[in-house]
């Protein structure tokens, strides 16, 4: 459960259904610790379940998107005196249901970079589904600077934004990469200045949380599936989730806006 007496996340439900969800440790650049990891998977699980909430955005306080794992936090340090730290336990249980729920979540996740996003920080970017950043965001693969492998999916994900070449390059050097090359090189969507940023990703996301929210959600399924699956089997997947997005109140809806040239009032349904 979250620790509910700190602030560290701020959680808003902006009346055109997005929900703003700002890691709030700005003077550890939003490094989680335990209480910020369990409550931002209380805050995903709420999310999907809430019908009021058509889209999520995922942003941070003060001059750091996130520094990743909290590296003074008690939970990975060595505690019982043993001499080793059991981080295979912290990963199960902290970031593993973040990026799942990430991912798996049918409304769309949008990133709003404002700063640095380092180590897990980073991994959590990516699993977004599309990432709008500041002129001042850099993108750190820390990871291997304190001798450990890139986790929270970042070897899953990273390869698939930029190419496996790119993704050996960021991971094995831990350089930082700035926000114009992530740009360059797909790790981000679209860059602007860090005044326009928040406008900018609202702008996008009432604009995705007026859309047919059901689509999104299948299509989300649908990619999740492809990055696994042969053709063969995805061809049958493919159509599976299309019978159920046929039968949605927003194709009829669809359909009915494009014949009557007018625009489409998505319901979610
Ligand atoms: C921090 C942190 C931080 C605590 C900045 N922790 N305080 C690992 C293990 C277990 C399970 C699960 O997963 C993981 C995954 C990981 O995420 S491993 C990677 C962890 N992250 C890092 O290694 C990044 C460490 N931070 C940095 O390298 C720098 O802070 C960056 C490059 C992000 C930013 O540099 P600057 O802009 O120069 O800022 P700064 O270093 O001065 O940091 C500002 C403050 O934030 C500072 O505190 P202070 O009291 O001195 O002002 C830092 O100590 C604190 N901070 N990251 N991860």
């Amino acid at each position: 459960m979250a620790d509910q007496t700190e602030n560290n996340l701020l959680i808003d439900l902006q009346e055109n259904g997005t929900l703003v969800l700002t890691l709030n440790r700005p003077d550890k650049l939003n490094a989680f610790d335990d209480a910020l990891s369990y409550a931002l998977q209380d805050a995903l699980k709420d999310a999907e379940r809430n019908p009021a909430v058509r889209c999520v955005l995922l942003t941070g306080a003060g001059r750091g998107f996130c520094a990743g794992q909290d590296l003074q936090a008690r939970s990975i340090s060595n505690e019982n005196g043993s001499g080793v730290a059991h981080l295979g336990e912290s990963i199960r249980k902290r970031y593993t249901p973040i990026i799942l729920k990430l991912r798996s979540m049918e409304k769309p996740v949008v990133c709003a970079v404002n700063g640095v996003a380092a180590g897990a920080g980073a991994s959590i970017a990516f699993a977004c589904d599309y990432r709008i950043a500041a002129q001042e965001a850099s993108f750190i693969q820390a990871f291997i600077k304190v001798g450990l492998i890139p986790d929270s999916g970042a070897c899953f994900m990273l390869p698939r934004l930029v190419g496996l070449g790119r993704a050996m390059d960021l991971m094995m050097t831990g350089r930082k990469v700035g926000a114009e090359e992530a740009l360059t090189i797909g790790l981000v969507n679209e860059l602007c200045p860090a005044d326009d940023l928040m406008s900018r990703a609202l702008a996008f996301c009432s604009k995705l949380a007026a859309g047919p929210t059901k689509a999104y959600g299948l299509l989300k399924r649908a990619v999740n599936q492809a990055m696994t699956m042969d053709l063969t089997e995805f061809m049958a997947y493919e159509a599976d989730m299309q019978e159920i997005a046929g039968r949605t109140s927003d194709f009829v809806e669809g359909v009915a806006a494009f014949t009557e040239k007018r625009q489409a009032r998505f319901s979610g349904k």
